[in-house]
């Protein structure tokens, strides 16, 4: 079917409008922009969870059970998971296609400048931990990084001028899908006169992403049996913790998540459910609802085990979960946009649609949670200031490297030893505290 009827078969005319005022190079660009989008897709996620859409029933819903493993339990998963890294089991799936806008950075904000010691970027920081890894293991897992169109090349600029910090071959870049920004009619609006207003389609994007970018098969066929798919934001992120992998793999499960006790109702993050039928999932702090603040016996939060975006997922079943069309969420916001009906300014928030990784673990039937130590495993970079800023990061590494260095001279490490100088114990160094050797 031609591309104007089948947009005015979609409620799209003001874009088909938009189309038929352009004309040469304009128009092809525009055209084949329009040409490359699933508009029934788009037509489908504006009426499940437009501003129009019925609100979602929020189903019973029952908090799940976490693992918090004895030291000796965390020393044989760990012993489990590097004998696992050792034969290439694993590999590491970064998700860092968010930008670096809330930090007031316009670049990706894996390289955003934190202020932290030597310039450190969240990149840095998990080059680091990769390199240790390798060491240890023997074997560096493959670091695979997803990125948006519009970070792309800055993200591969970023790591294609340090080979020395993580050599190429150890590296893939894949890019996760856009979608259409629309305005509260559902009408697709423009970025410029020639281009539509496109915006990364969420982090659940990532396993069709992975799956179209032939990653997917590539990992399959070199026999990696799980993806620790995990955000950028967080400053103390260990990239396949043998720790979790070991966890994971001896759970049973297909997925498995880590978590941090959760005591602040009003916390940014997603909180682990079961449906009553016991499925799996995750409330998004956005849309959790008077969940948030219910209360158990015990005086805490019922919803207790906070998502801190690190997953463990069977790559088998990444690949099922890449063939499932996951829910969509609205996301308001301000964005420069043109009318496609007027061509003027859209003065109002966009509607802009994104898909939850997490949406895919009812799927999995069941996963298993380890719940970790907060001031240990997450420090989430996400503010310029206050909550979850560079600062509160830093101060959470700084804490970690005290804590560290109390073991160490409590292990009579010597006081000249320069793990002990500085201000931060080299994350390349050490992972989980243990001596460097
Ligand atoms: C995420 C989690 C939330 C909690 C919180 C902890 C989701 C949907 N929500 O909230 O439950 O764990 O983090 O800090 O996971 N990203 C992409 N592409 C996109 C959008 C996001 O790669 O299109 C990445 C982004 O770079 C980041 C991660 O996904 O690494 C989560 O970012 P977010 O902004 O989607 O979710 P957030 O931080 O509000």
């Amino acid at each position: 079917m031609d591309l104007i009827p089948l947009l005015e078969q979609h409620g799209q005319s003001p874009l088909a409008s938009a189309l038929m005022r352009l004309d040469g190079s304009a128009r092809n660009h525009l055209e084949s922009q329009a040409a490359s989008v699933d508009w029934a897709e788009v037509t489908h996620a504006h009426a499940s969870a437009g501003p129009a859409a019925p609100a979602p029933e929020i189903p019973a819903l029952l908090p799940p059970i976490s693992s918090t493993p004895s030291a000796q339990d965390a020393w044989s998963f760990r012993a489990h998971g590097i004998e696992m890294l050792a034969a290439g089991k694993a590999a590491f799936v970064l998700m860092a296609g968010g930008q670096g806008s809330r930090l007031g950075f316009s670049g990706p904000k894996g390289i955003a400048p934190l202020g932290f010691p030597d310039d450190w970027t969240l990149f840095d920081l998990l080059c680091r931990r990769l390199s240790r890894l390798g060491k240890i293991s023997g074997r560096t897992p493959l670091f695979l990084v997803m990125t948006s169109p519009e970070n792309d090349a800055s993200t591969r600029a970023w790591f294609s001028a340090r080979e020395s910090l993580f050599p190429p071959s150890g590296l893939r870049f894949f890019q996760q899908g856009v979608f259409p920004a629309l305005d509260t009619n559902g009408h697709a609006l423009l970025a410029s006169p020639e281009s539509l207003a496109l915006a990364p389609d969420g982090n659940g994007g990532v396993f069709l992403a992975l799956e179209r970018s032939g990653l997917l098969s590539e990992l399959e066929a070199s026999g990696v049996e799980w993806l620790h798919i995990a955000g950028v934001d967080n400053a103390l992120s260990v990239p396949c913790d043998p720790v979790f992998l070991g966890f994971a793999d001896l759970s049973g499960s297909p997925v498995s998540s880590k978590t941090v006790l959760r005591e602040e109702p009003t916390e940014k993050a997603g909180v682990f459910r079961l449906d009553t039928e016991g499925k799996p999932g995750v409330a998004e702090y956005t849309e959790i609802g008077a969940l948030a603040d219910k209360r158990a016996p015990d005086g805490g939060l019922l919803f207790r085990e906070a998502n801190i975006a690190s997953h463990f997922v069977r790559t088998a079943t990444a690949a099922r979960f890449a063939r499932e069309g996951l829910p969509w969420h609205l996301a308001r916001k301000k964005l420069a946009t043109l009318d496609a009906a007027t061509g003027l300014e859209n003065p109002d928030p966009v509607c802009k649609y994104e898909r939850f990784l997490f949406d895919a673990f009812p799927l999995a039937g069941s996963m298993s949670l380890l719940r970790v130590d907060r001031s240990m495993e997450f420090a989430p970079v996400k503010n310029a200031d206050g909550v979850d800023s560079p600062a509160s990061a830093l101060a959470a590494l700084r804490a970690q490297t005290a804590a560290w260095r109390k073991s160490w001279i409590a292990q009579g490490l010597s006081t000249d030893s320069p793990l002990l100088q500085g201000e931060l114990v080299n994350p390349g160094l050490s992972l989980w505290g243990e001596l460097p050797g």
